[in-house]
């Protein structure tokens, strides 16, 4: 007999993904790096304290041209020297490939920074939907006193490239503020 209905393999709650396929990255203070402007009190924080997690879903493998992945990612609240935490942030590593993200829980902002042009900020929150065009460096930074919940869906040849953005920055820096987050140009 034909099984014509099938239970897909993965759940999306709403909050988060289960299901066997769904990958965990989980990304602490001692993968960040370079990141936040003050190194001296990155040196000195706690090198396991997690900052987010990515589950991911990737059907198909890496690079396959017309594929795409799902994922979430979970960033706690906190700052290190008043500055909150946030995402590696990335191009892709096709640099051309698009991408989606939508808030799901908390507050936050996204930063963009096209390879050619000025960087600009986009407010996250529960129902945000943000388009990121090709050629554009993307970073999720949590604002809020609760968890930030960000899905993505991209392409899966997108890739991921994150030294030049490292190297170069964002142009846009964010921090804790008297009354709420303040945001500082570069
Ligand atoms: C992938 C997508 C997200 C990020 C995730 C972590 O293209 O943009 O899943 O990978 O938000 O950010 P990052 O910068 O550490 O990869
Ligand atoms: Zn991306």
């Amino acid at each position: 007999m034909i099984q014509a209905i099938i239970k897909p393999e993965v759940e999306f709650t709403g909050k988060e993904l289960r299901g066997a396929p769904v990958q965990t990255l989980v990304r602490k203070m001692k993968n960040l790096e370079g990141v936040f402007v003050d190194q001296n009190a990155w040196k000195l924080s706690n090198p396991e304290q997690v900052l987010y997690t990515v589950e991911s879903y990737c059907p198909v493998a890496g690079g396959t041209e017309g594929g795409l992945f799902f994922g979430i990612t979970h960033i706690n609240s906190g700052d290190l020297s008043g500055e909150f935490f946030m995402t590696k942030g990335h191009i892709h590593e096709k640099p051309n490939r698009g991408e989606y993200y939508w808030g799901i829980r908390g507050d936050g902002l996204l930063v963009l920074k096209p390879m050619e042009g000025d960087p600009w900020v986009e407010k996250v929150f529960p129902g945000s939907l943000h388009y990121i065009p090709g050629y554009t460096a993307h970073r999720l930074i949590n604002t809020g006193k609760e968890i930030l919940d960000v899905g993505a869906c991209w392409p899966a040849d997108a890739g991921h490239e994150y030294g030049q953005i490292l190297k170069d920055g964002f142009g846009i820096r964010v921090f804790q503020g008297s009354e709420g987050p303040r945001v500082r140009f570069e």
